[in-house]
């Protein structure tokens, strides 16, 4: 039976220590909130009820296509990842779901139900693998998956999805979230269209597999580990592939999966306007897919981000609830303090996002005050939601200072000293 890791004597005792600091720093931003008309508990309620979900392969230590180098304590199967999971949970209160990648995480379900729930832990979407080869499988995915020339590997494909939603449905998820590497290194090596058209036959036949219920995501990516063309490789072919699938088909937003200087809140904006936003892949790059944490590269542009979600929220958007998924890979850090860490950066750039005066934005929109209407949104993004954020965890049962507790509890040098030292990481080399 699986058992809390980090003590609840010990998330108190690291609390007291600065629970008057934390009440008077909240206090005090209450009173300025006040003075602009927005009530802080309004704010504080809205950010505890926020949830991202922290992907199984985050908590292994990730690595280059060089090398990787593992940590202490690396998460020997699913049921280490779980628990790993369990304690970014217990300290920040805002990562309630995981997100699994099968074949890496397969275990008999009901084993991994039992395991998380006794964790008070849930699932959210399953992630499929047809980019790599599993050991025992008859075709390979060399020269692609659901849009492979050959009918017999794509139906192997097809077959792997669907044992996913299969898998999903025993443990209580509720989507499938479809990334291809599918695409071509040489001009001329695949057809565009044929190879889209088979992509999409393929994905049609999972689509008739889904329960009721569930939804299924595509991700695009512009390049990589194709690197002259990809199938799905921008939101365009990803919003032709969710509206040709039908009402449960959505598109997945990964933000390292764009070229740089792309203005990803507006391919967000887009997606809500048309219907089709299905859910995120938060992390940050620089470069590329760079898998880094989130809000640690460019945290204006996560919280422009949710700038669009909130307006959504807002509007009243009917039937919208994205998903909101991490998807890291963590080489120099913990894995568990990096996840902290990002769930936190989002759920800043959410609060940061919540405290924009839409009334006065709209207004400067309308009047063309381009540069009232940016202040709107730099005046938002300046205020230091830190109290706020702590609250939301301090009345959740988490800790004021997720990263020092932490620290003070030596889970890594406890599981250190249980799980032999290994040269796993995340789930291969991401
Ligand atoms: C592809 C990707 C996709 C995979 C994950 C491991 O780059 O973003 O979401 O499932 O990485
Ligand atoms: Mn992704
Ligand atoms: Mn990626």
């Amino acid at each position: 039976m699986a058992e809390l890791q980090i003590s609840g004597d010990l998330i108190a005792s690291e609390n007291d220590k600065v629970r008057t600091a934390q009440k008077s720093d909240y206090d005090a931003l209450g009173a300025r909130l006040d003075r602009h008309g927005v009530d802080i508990e309004t704010i504080t309620n809205k950010v505890a009820a926020f949830f991202v979900a922290v992907p199984s392969w985050g908590v292994g230590t990730g690595g280059t296509r060089f090398a990787l180098f593992p940590g202490h304590g690396e998460p020997r199967g699913i049921f280490d990842k779980l628990d790993d999971c369990a304690v970014i949970q217990q300290l920040t209160r805002a990562t309630p779901n995981v997100s699994l990648h099968i074949p890496w995480d397969k275990a008999d379900p009901k084993q991994l139900k039992a395991h998380a729930d006794a964790l008070g832990l849930g699932f959210d979407a399953m992630n499929s693998n047809t980019f790599s080869d599993a050991a025992d499988q008859k075709h390979s995915y060399k020269y692609g998956s659901l849009s492979h020339v050959d009918q017999a590997t794509r139906s192997q494909a097809i077959d792997h999805n669907i044992e996913c939603i299969d898998i999903g449905v025993a443990i209580g998820s509720k989507a499938l979230t479809v990334w291809v590497g599918d695409g071509s290194n040489f001009p001329g090596q695949s057809n565009f269209a044929k190879s889209f058209e088979r992509y999409l036959g393929s994905m049609a036949e999972i689509y008739k597999a889904l329960p009721d219920d569930w939804r299924i995501f595509s991700e695009h990516k512009m390049y990589e580990p194709a690197f002259y063309s990809t199938v799905v490789q921008d939101w365009g072919t990803n919003y032709l592939i969710a509206q040709t699938l039908g009402p449960k088909a959505f598109c997945l937003v990964d933000l390292g999966h764009h070229a740089a200087n792309t203005n990803i809140e507006m391919i967000v904006s887009r997606l809500i306007q048309f219907k089709k936003l299905g859910g995120f892949h938060f992390n940050d790059s620089k470069y590329g897919d760079d898998d880094l944490d989130a809000g640690s590269i460019d945290p204006y542009r996560l919280f422009l981000v949710f700038n669009e979600l909130v307006d959504a929220e807002d509007r009243g958007v009917p039937d919208f609830h994205p998903a909101h998924m991490i998807d890291q890979s963590h080489n120099v850090t913990d894995p568990i303090e990096s996840l902290i860490s990002s769930a936190n950066e989002i759920r800043r750039a959410y609060a940061q996002a919540l405290l924009v005066d839409r009334k006065a934005l709209g207004a400067f929109q309308d009047d063309n005050d381009a540069l009232m209407a940016s202040d709107s949104l730099k005046r938002a993004y300046r205020t230091d939601v830190e109290p706020i954020l702590a609250e939301a965890r301090l009345r959740a049962g988490g800790a004021i200072d997720p990263i020092a507790t932490y620290r003070k509890s030596q889970y890594r040098l406890k599981i250190g000293k249980e799980r032999p030292a290994s040269l796993a990481g995340g789930g291969g080399i991401i």
